[in-house]
């Protein structure tokens, strides 16, 4: 493989993997500012990030149990509504380094900041669907489909040296609701290569790992996708399951993520003087639930007080009101807590 064409990267980013290139910021820069600018945002690569230079012959096709297969151009994707919205993509690899503390895990190490919160803009793929027949809120196509596999142009080793590939369900892809997109702009800029340039999926509220990046097609399938990082990655197992006894089978592969909470204003070995101490950090929550509150504990876990939350700023926020909040992205907190004796702080956040 071939990582001679690898594009510049911001230098204060923290290498996990140089090849494949998987970098997450400083946790510290990551809860400063709602939107994370683009330079900050993780990356995530499993092979060379591909090479596209001819844009107006980029194609995406669109197959599978469907009557009538078709390619589309960019030009094509741009002529279809465009939607901004604004989501947090988390690897489901977040915060895997802690893991390891408590029992060694496989996989790239990762702090707590594989994870980031962008304004998304693109086609909705609800949209996308009906210019091959299929209607808004279709759960099965005539033909027996039930899942959309999205495939990229990128190769990867898990793969056998094939592209990515991962798949929703087709009822969340013909939802306008969901807002899946394919993405073209990142916070109002073109995607740039390491986030997938031209055209990538951004499938709110779910694993990172199902927003494939680089699309080069569209399948519509009966079962989900056979790949790799949904069969044999990205599930979930009881301790009691060991490296020479999983059965993968048994486990559904992971789609929308768990509440998630830490604290980016300090480092985990970070010591600080008595006295009024700020306190801030994110939370996020899968599936578009939204964070019903944040409570910080400066003594271990026995006593908490609970922070502030916010989105954008000067605009309270409420849980699941889409007037109000962005309900696909994360939630700021910060409270200013009062610390007498060598202790440890937590932050723990309750979904909506
Ligand atoms: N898409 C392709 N084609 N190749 C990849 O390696 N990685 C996935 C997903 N899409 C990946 C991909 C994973 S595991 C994550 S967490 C996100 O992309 C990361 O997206 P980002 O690099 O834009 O942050
Ligand atoms: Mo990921």
């Amino acid at each position: 493989s071939d990582y001679s064409l690898e594009p510049p990267r911001h230098p204060s980013l923290k290498i996990n993997s140089k090849q494949p290139f998987n970098a997450e910021p400083p946790r510290s820069a990551l809860a400063s500012s709602y939107v994370t600018p683009v330079d900050f945002f993780y990356k995530r690569n499993h092979g060379p990030i591909p090479v596209v230079d001819d844009i107006e012959r980029y194609s995406v096709s669109i197959t599978g149990l469907i009557d009538n297969p078709i390619e589309l151009l960019m030009k094509d994707i741009w002529k279809l509504p465009k939607y901004v919205v604004t989501a947090t993509l988390q690897c489901a690899g977040n915060r895997r380094t802690a893991m390891s503390n408590v029992r060694k895990v496989r996989g790239v190490g990762w702090d707590v900041s594989a994870i980031g919160n962008a304004v998304w803009g693109g086609a909705k793929l609800a949209d996308v669907l009906e210019l091959v027949g299929i209607s808004k809120l279709t759960r099965t196509t005539k033909s027996g489909g039930k899942h959309v596999e999205f495939v990229s142009i990128d190769k990867c080793k898990e793969e056998n040296g094939g592209p990515y590939k991962a798949s929703i369900p087709l009822s969340q892809s013909t939802n306008p609701e969901a807002d899946v997109l394919l993405a073209y702009e990142m916070n109002g800029e073109p995607l740039n290569r390491d986030h997938g340039y031209p055209l990538r999926v951004v499938v709110p509220g779910v694993i990172g790992a199902r927003s494939v990046k680089w699309l080069e097609s569209i399948n519509i399938i009966a079962e989900e996708c056979q790949g790799f990082f949904m069969q044999k990655d990205y599930k979930m197992f009881p301790p009691s399951v060991d490296w020479d006894n999983i059965d993968w089978s048994t486990r559904r592969p992971q789609m929308d993520f768990p509440v998630q909470c830490a604290v980016c204003s300090l480092e985990d070995v970070t010591a600080i003087k008595p006295g009024k101490v700020k306190v801030s950090g994110y939370a996020a929550s899968g599936g578009g639930r939204g964070i019903e509150r944040i409570d910080v504990s400066v003594d271990g876990g026995k006593t908490w007080m609970e922070a502030s939350r916010h989105q954008k700023t000067g605009v309270p926020y409420i849980a699941a009101d889409d007037m109000s909040s962005d309900k696909w992205a994360w939630v700021l907190f910060e409270v200013t807590v009062d610390v007498r004796h060598p202790t440890e702080i937590v932050a723990k956040a309750t979904k909506a």
